[in-house]
C-alpha cells in the first residue's frame, strides 16, 4: 500500500479519470462543450501545473498491552497501532512483524500472539514498515514460575490443609492451574 506520490490537480479540472498525470508538469488544454446538436470550442488556450500532495507519513508505532505477565502455557494477543503525521491511526496488527528475544521463554506468532513457554523474561520487538519508513516498539514479557511453597502462608515449612484449600480456591477462581494445585497437594502429603 502506497500513500505517497499522488498528483494534485487544480480544483477547476474535473475529469472522470485523473491517472496518468505527472507531478510538477504543466498541461495545456482548450475547453470544448459537446451537446446533442451543438459543439462549442473555446479558442483560448489555458494551462495548469500539477503539484504533489504531501500525504501523511508513518510516525510512530504502539502495542497494547505494553507489558505482559503470563503463567506457563498462557497466551496474550497484541494489538498494534500505527500513528501518522496527520495524527490518524490505523490497526496494523496483521501487517506488523514480531520477534521474541527469547523464544525459550515466550514465542510470538506472525499474527502477534505471545505464548509463554518457560519462566523468565523476554522482550517482543514489533516493527512495521510503510513507504520505506520503519517504526518499532517493544513489549516486555514476564513468565511466572509457580512456587507451591508460596502457599506456606505462615512460613512454618509445612503445607497444612488450610493452605491446600487456599490453593484449591485460587484454582476455582482461575488464578492457578490444576497442575499447580496438585503441586501444593503433593507438599501436603509429602
Ligand atoms: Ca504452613
Amino acid at each position: 500500500m502506497s500513500r505517497r506520490g499522488s498528483v494534485r490537480l487544480p480544483s477547476f479540472v474535473v475529469l472522470p479519470n485523473c491517472r496518468g498525470y505527472q507531478v510538477h508538469t504543466t498541461y495545456y488544454f482548450k475547453a470544448k462543450v459537446e451537446g446533442d446538436k451543438h459543439t462549442v470550442d473555446y479558442g483560448k488556450q489555458r494551462s495548469f501545473t500539477t503539484e504533489e500532495i504531501a500525504l501523511p507519513t508513518l510516525e510512530s508505532l504502539s502495542a497494547e498491552p505494553e507489558s505482559v505477565g503470563l503463567n506457563m502455557d498462557e497466551s496474550q494477543q497484541l494489538t498494534v497501532t500505527a500513528t501518522y503525521s496527520d495524527e490518524t491511526m490505523t490497526d496494523v496488527t496483521a501487517e506488523a512483524s514480531y520477534v521474541s528475544t527469547d523464544p525459550l521463554v515466550a514465542t510470538v506468532s506472525e499474527a502477534g500472539l505471545i505464548t509463554a513457554v518457560a519462566g523468565g523474561d523476554a522482550t517482543v520487538t514489533v516493527s512495521y514498515t510503510e513507504d520505506g519508513i520503519t517504526e518499532t516498539t517493544t513489549v516486555s514479557v514476564t513468565v511466572g514460575v509457580f512456587d507451591p511453597w508460596s502457599y506456606d502462608f505462615n512460613g512454618n515449612g509445612v503445607i497444612d490443609i488450610q493452605e491446600v484449600l487456599a490453593a484449591a480456591n485460587d484454582y476455582f477462581d482461575g488464578g492457578i492451574t490444576k497442575e499447580q494445585v496438585l503441586e501444593v497437594l503433593a507438599l501436603y502429603f509429602g
